[in-house]
């Protein structure tokens, strides 16, 4: 062993969650899945573990990608080492016994890759009661009709984290208004560069910041559901 290695189980909470930051960063895998699983032990929520651990070094991953001090492949690693630490969530995250609230389509727009905050989304939906289909990334307007028709959603999310696939959005809600369908679903979109006018411009009826406010607007569009046919 190296004299200057880290052990990561004799770091304090606070050090170790930034040196996961630093793990993430260096796209370590291992490193996450560690840091994943001794935070867990020490009786960290998998929630906290999640947006405190690995989102927040996600954020630090991204200005570098923004300021060009990252590539490509080594946002690819943090990515890879990202979704290893939310595979060991999952499971965790889906644990609340949550009575079940409805149901959900979700996938990423035509064009784009990005999956990492859409499968956060989809795995905290999932924890909170709902039954989620994930369509995956890259999907066309035919992709998710033929999941609404075939599943018959509550709700449908699309995901969309570049500026250029962003109005992917209004091509699918626009061919849903065309189809008579519109009104029969709940649509929340969400994705970075989205904001709340963007939503409404497009005709979503919700846009959601980030996966605990998706959690938090599908339970409310639901009850609102609910409520108007019992009334
Ligand atoms: Co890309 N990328 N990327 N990238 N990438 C961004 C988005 C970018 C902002 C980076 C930057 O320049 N700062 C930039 C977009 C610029 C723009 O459009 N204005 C960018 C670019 C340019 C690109 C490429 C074009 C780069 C290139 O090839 N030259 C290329 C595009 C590929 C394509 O899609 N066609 C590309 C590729 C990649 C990788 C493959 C390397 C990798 C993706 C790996 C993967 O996802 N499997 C990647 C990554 C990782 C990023 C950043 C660094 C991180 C994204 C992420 O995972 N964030 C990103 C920078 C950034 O966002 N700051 C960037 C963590 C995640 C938890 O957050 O995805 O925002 P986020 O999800 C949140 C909320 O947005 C919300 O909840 C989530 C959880 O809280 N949310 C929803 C998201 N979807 C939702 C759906 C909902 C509700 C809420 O439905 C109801």
């Amino acid at each position: 062993m190296a004299d200057d290695e880290i052990i990561l189980a004799d770091l304090s909470d606070d050090e170790l969650v930034l040196q996961m930051h630093d793990d993430l960063y260096d796209g370590l895998k291992e490193e996450i899945e560690e840091g994943v699983n001794i935070l867990i032990a020490r009786g960290w929520t998998p929630y906290d573990t999640l947006t405190k651990a690995l989102v927040a070094g996600m954020t630090i991953v991204g200005a570098d990608f923004r300021d060009g001090i990252l590539f490509v492949p080594e946002v690819l690693l943090a990515a890879n080492a990202m979704k290893a630490g939310m595979f060991i969530l999952k499971p965790l995250l889906a644990e609340t016994g949550a009575p079940r609230m409805g149901r959900m389509v979700i996938g990423t727009v035509k064009g784009d890759i990005h999956d990492i905050g859409k499968n956060l989304v989809a795995m905290m939906m999932e924890g909170a009661g709902f039954e989620v289909r994930d369509l995956g990334i890259n999907n066309s307007v035919e992709k998710y009709l033929e999941a609404l028709d075939l599943d018959k959603p509550d709700i449908l999310g699309m995901s969309a984290l570049l500026t250029t696939t962003m109005p992917y959005m209004k091509v699918v809600i626009d061919t849903m208004k065309e189809k008579g369908l519109r009104d029969d679903y709940i649509v929340l979109v969400g994705g970075a560069p989205l904001n709340e006018e963007f939503s409404k411009a497009i005709g979503a009826d919700a846009y959601c910041r980030d996966a605990a406010v998706a959690v938090e607007t599908a339970k409310a569009y639901m009850l609102r559901k609910h409520n108007a046919i019992s009334a």
